[in-house]
């Protein structure tokens, strides 16, 4: 898979792929993250991507002249799946939608800010709008962070058997159980000893495969 992350802050959204999970997707190869700075296609000297909105009010816009550059750009070098304009009015973010995603070959991610961009771009390029939640951030930067990791972590690869995607929360409609680690009591804090009990058998079935695995049915 491959995401093109479209922003006038690309550098907010660099770490998340340099560590972990996300960083050993993009070593393997199996995610491919490119920023790009959308100043890059504004036109004027002043590099100017924002303006005033046609009958006043609050905010600025931003322009479609750069983002109709930066995308159609993009466009000619391949084929997207989709391009999706990361904005608190989207569609929620939900692990279904993130399923859906997993299975698509190139994503444009557009990072809106200010009051949000002009409605043309919406018209011209945009294929979905996704939002990660009701309220506002200070841009789509750290939405675009959150969907793709949300995205990658699903590709065949990136997780091993014991991270696996299959038992998460939601994939299942059901919320994972409460779980535990040694010690068994803290601060009179206890391990509730059924899981004890489950884990001495477990151990006892490990012993026996390695030194008796004649006597195990
Ligand atoms: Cl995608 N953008 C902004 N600016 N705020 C949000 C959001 C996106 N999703 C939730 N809040």
């Amino acid at each position: 898979m491959r995401i093109d992350i479209i922003s006038v802050l690309p550098e907010l959204m660099e770490s998340p792929f340099k560590a972990s999970i996300l960083k050993r997707a993009v070593e393997k190869g199996l995610a491919e993250v490119h920023f790009h700075q959308l100043r890059d296609w504004s036109v004027g000297k002043h590099r100017q991507v924002d303006d005033e909105p046609y009958g006043g009010g609050a905010g600025m816009v931003m322009m479609i002249e750069p983002i109709d550059k930066c995308i159609t750009d993009l466009k000619s070098q391949r084929d997207y799946d989709e391009v999706i304009y990361l904005t608190p009015d989207g569609e929620t973010l939900s692990q279904k939608i993130a399923n859906t995603l997993s299975i698509k070959q190139n994503l444009i991610f557009l990072c809106g800010h200010y009051k949000g961009i002009d409605q043309r771009v919406r018209d011209l390029h945009i294929t979905r709008e996704i939002s990660i939640g009701d309220y506002v951030l200070t841009g789509g930067e750290l939405a675009a962070c959150v969907l793709a990791d949300a995205v990658i972590r699903l590709l065949p690869g990136v997780l091993n058997d014991e991270q696996s995607a299959l038992t998460d929360s939601f994939q299942d409609n059901l919320l994972s159980p409460p779980i535990y680690t040694r010690p068994s009591e803290y601060k009179g804090l206890k391990v509730p000893e059924i899981l004890i009990e489950d884990w001495l058998h477990e151990e006892a079935v490990r012993i026996t495969q390695e030194k008796r695995p004649d006597i195990l049915d």
